[in-house]
């Protein structure tokens, strides 16, 4: 009996070991998008393919405006709470990068960032799900107006 046990166990750890492959398959997205003193993203969508298994978003100010004057994020929400996360964030400040503290309605955000710098974030896709209506933001006050797209899966 004792020995079964062991030799159950020396075939859990090689399952354990051929899985292993399946990690390599993990394929990690890279997106783009850039921001300028205009308040503006140069992109009005975002698209990523179904099978990526994190999302890496790179938002970058062109610009040369300070953050406290023209800052931006990357901001990731159901289409339907932007307009809530836009104005919960605006009293926020700054430091909180204009983002509600403990928002649960926001996926994931850079920073807050001014002209010539840039910030990323990492979305894991089981944060998402298909067939939702995602978009995205700038929640710098004021901003949202112009500075937003839709994200989408597919
Ligand atoms: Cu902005």
């Amino acid at each position: 009996m004792k020995l079964m046990r062991h030799t159950l166990l020396a075939a859990v750890a090689l399952i354990g070991i051929t899985a292993l492959p399946a990690h390599a398959a993990d394929k990690v997205c890279k997106l783009e998008i850039t921001g300028n003193d205009l308040m503006q993203y140069d992109k009005k969508e975002l698209k990523v393919a179904t099978d990526c298994t994190s999302i890496e978003v790179t938002m970058k100010h062109i610009g040369k405006l300070p953050a406290a004057s023209m800052g931006h994020n990357w901001t990731l929400v159901k289409t339907a709470d932007v307009a809530a996360v836009a104005n919960d964030g605006l009293s926020a400040g700054l430091e909180a990068d204009y983002i509600k503290k403990g928002d649960a309605r926001v996926i994931a955000h850079t920073k807050v960032v001014g002209g010539g710098q840039s910030a990323s974030v990492t979305i894991p896709m089981s944060k998402l799900k298909a067939g939702e209506s995602y978009s995205y933001l700038c929640t710098f006050p004021g901003h949202s107006a112009l500075m937003k797209g839709a994200f989408i899966i597919g």
